[in-house]
């Protein structure tokens, strides 16, 4: 059975009763999201059903903007700014567009540009499923919610299904075997002096894809049976910080958490180590900010780049310590139109 197979049935439901014909175009953007609280591991790999929550902030203006219209022709077009996407990416783009194709022989034509700093080797998978489900959505007129633009979006790429939304979201884990549960939902609050950085310190494409790295940490790492109670205590924690504001503790919830996440992948057989000697250089930085008494926090996905998490007061600090960071405001103020150089 392919994964379509597994995923079909769920479209099915989600669009139950809209229309299937396409019309001229369709146009979306969606940020990208870092996971404070992350998710790491699969209860249904076809569907993208995570072993757990997970919460992320998403980041303002920096994601995905994707157009699609139909190609005229069989076959797909993916264009990843001007050029051919990588053939990986837009065959799992094409496996996609399966579960909505209104026939065989229809192509589209699908044009995403990110709106992210190639030079912080940052390219997000999230932003850019989200932004084709949005843009889907926009293409056929089927006027989705967002929790099933979510689960759309999910389908595409986990992580995705934060994208749909802005500012901190929670990806409720759900228990349903089809997953109609499990979609992010965005928090109500905002933290204008929330700041993050994306320190670009290995740009080349990772060895091992978060999809492959995360089901043989699941499956071969003794430390994982740890994982789903790490993750219920920070999800705890991190919710807490955020509704009072206390950010020594949000920092600090994200760091634990990510760090945790990287020793289940560090104890997998054979083990799964991102980081590179530049990683740790940056890591000891922003702990020797901390020895001076800053709040600088950092986090890390699959992957050797860290993220910095700080609030306003602290951006001249971070910016004389790594002087690459890209400075994002993820609820705007001075910033809100574009990244702070
Ligand atoms: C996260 N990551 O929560 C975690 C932390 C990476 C480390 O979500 O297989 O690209 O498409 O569902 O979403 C990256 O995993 O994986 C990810 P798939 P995805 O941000």
């Amino acid at each position: 059975m392919s994964p379509n197979d597994t995923r079909r049935p769920v479209v099915d439901t989600l669009l139950a009763g809209r229309p299937r014909a396409p019309r001229a175009e369709g146009a979306a953007f969606a940020p990208a999201n870092i996971a404070l609280v992350k998710y790491w591991g699969k209860r249904d790999a076809a569907l993208n059903l995570p072993v757990t929550s997970s919460l992320s902030i998403s980041l303002g203006e920096l994601g995905s903007e994707t157009r699609v219209a139909p190609a005229g022709r069989p076959g797909d077009t993916v264009l990843l700014g001007p050029d051919p996407a990588p053939a990986g990416f837009a065959a799992r783009v094409s496996a996609y567009l399966d579960l909505v194709r209104p026939a065989p022989d229809f192509g589209f034509r699908v044009e995403t540009h990110n709106r992210v700093p190639t030079a912080a080797g940052f390219a997000s998978s999230a932003s850019g499923f989200a932004a084709l489900a949005l843009a889907l959505d926009d293409l056929f007129g089927w006027a989705l919610d967002l929790p099933a633009l979510s689960i759309l979006a999910r389908l595409g790429s986990g992580s995705a299904c934060r994208s749909v939304f802005d500012g901190f979201v929670e990806w409720t884990a759900g228990s349903r075997p089809d997953g109609m549960d499990s979609h992010g939902r965005r928090l109500d609050a905002t933290w204008p002096a929330l700041r993050l950085a994306l320190l670009p310190i290995e740009t080349s494409a990772k060895p091992v894809s978060s999809r492959h790295g995360m089901r043989h940490t699941v499956e071969t790492s003794p430390l994982y049976a740890a994982w789903p109670e790490t993750v219920a205590r920070d999800l705890e924690s991190a919710r807490a910080a955020i509704a009072t504001r206390d950010f020594p503790r949000l920092g600090a919830t994200a760091e634990g958490n990510a760090m945790a996440m990287h020793a289940t992948m560090h104890a997998a057989r054979p083990p799964l180590v991102y980081w590179t000697p530049a990683t740790i250089a940056a890591m000891r930085r922003a702990h020797a900010l901390r020895d001076e008494g800053r709040a600088v926090y950092l986090t890390m996905d699959a992957g050797p780049n860290p993220k910095l998490l700080f609030e306003a007061d602290q951006a001249d600090a971070v910016r004389a310590a790594f002087p690459n960071a890209v400075i994002v405001a993820p609820f705007g103020g001075p910033s809100a139109r574009k990244p702070v150089a």
